[in-house]
């Protein structure tokens, strides 16, 4: 970080920097949330984690669609990305009925005008992967909208291209990842518009905070699935009475341990690099 890198935004766990007109660092730390509140205690290497998977799948879906990736720093923790013109709606694609998409079947039958068979379950596969644009809220949670509000936002033929790639790139992963034993329920996108007018993908991609992992070996439909990566902070969170508002607890070690390894396996399953490998040589993703 050169004295002239100037902080530009921050996420509730990743910060970014600009490093000239043209790129921005994107620094993954090391905290972790639950139920919305950000922890005092970090998770070791949480961030070079999520910085390495996001990398692979990048390097994975080049051929799909073209991303702001232009290095991994040796930290392993910050990529060095190109500036876009970001898109203003979030990208969210479902192939699993879990969360707020759960929540609006149940209400009306439907998810994002998107209407779906009667009788499905909590966690139940939807038929086929759809399509929920989301509202980018600066502060707490982003709100599901139209399909028509989304094409007011970005207009109606790059809205198109923006539901099909996003949909390309979800039946991409989710694929992959399922060979693998984890389910990818669903996944947030942030796509962006390069100088020249073409669709880029930017942000983070298929990292366990930007979508919902599920352990495939227990996957049961019909309740909430358990968390691949948090569900041990929130099994512990659940035994202190916690109100669930700011500050929330600190961990203790054997709750660090367990869910550090839960995200170097994430890595592990997915990449198919060992993690220390990762550690070693960050751009060992990119091969
Ligand atoms: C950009 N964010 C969200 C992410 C934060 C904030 N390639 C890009 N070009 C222009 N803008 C962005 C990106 C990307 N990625 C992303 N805000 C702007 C965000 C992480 C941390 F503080």
């Amino acid at each position: 970080m050169s004295e002239t890198t100037t902080h530009v935004g921050s996420g509730k766990v990743r910060e970014l920097y600009a490093l000239d007109d043209d790129r921005l660092l994107l620094m993954a730390s090391d905290r972790i949330s639950t139920f919305d509140v950000v922890l005092p205690t970090e998770i070791p290497d949480k961030g070079r984690v999520l910085t390495g998977l996001s990398a692979f799948w990048f390097a994975r879906t080049r051929d799909l669609v073209e991303n702001h990736l232009l290095e991994i720093r040796p930290d392993g923790r910050s990529l060095e990305c190109r500036r876009l013109e970001m898109l203003p709606i979030e990208c969210v694609v479902r192939g699993y009925l879990a969360g707020s998409g759960w929540k609006d079947y149940r209400a009306s039958g439907e998810v994002c005008g998107h209407p779906l068979p009667e009788g499905l379950s909590e966690s139940d596969r939807l038929p086929e992967p759809i399509f929920t644009p989301a509202t980018k809220a600066a502060t707490g949670h982003d709100e599901n909208i139209t399909r028509e509000q989304a094409a007011e936002l970005v207009g109606a033929d790059r809205l198109r291209e923006v539901e099909a790639t996003s949909l390309t790139l979800y039946g991409f992963a989710a694929a992959y990842a399922a060979e693998r034993g984890i389910l990818i329920a669903d996944t947030k996108f942030e796509l962006g518009i390069d100088r020249t007018g073409r669709l880029v993908l930017a942000d983070e991609a298929f990292t366990p905070d930007s979508s919902r992992f599920w352990p495939a070996d227990q996957y049961e439909p019909g309740r909430p699935q358990p968390s691949y990566d948090k569900q041990f902070v929130r099994d512990y969170c659940e035994t202190l009475g916690w109100d669930k508002t700011d500050p929330g607890p600190e961990l203790p070690e054997e709750v660090v341990a367990g869910t550090r390894a839960r995200y170097v396996e994430a890595f592990e399953l997915l990449a198919e690099i060992p993690f220390d490998r990762y550690l070693d040589d960050p751009e060992v993703v990119l091969r």
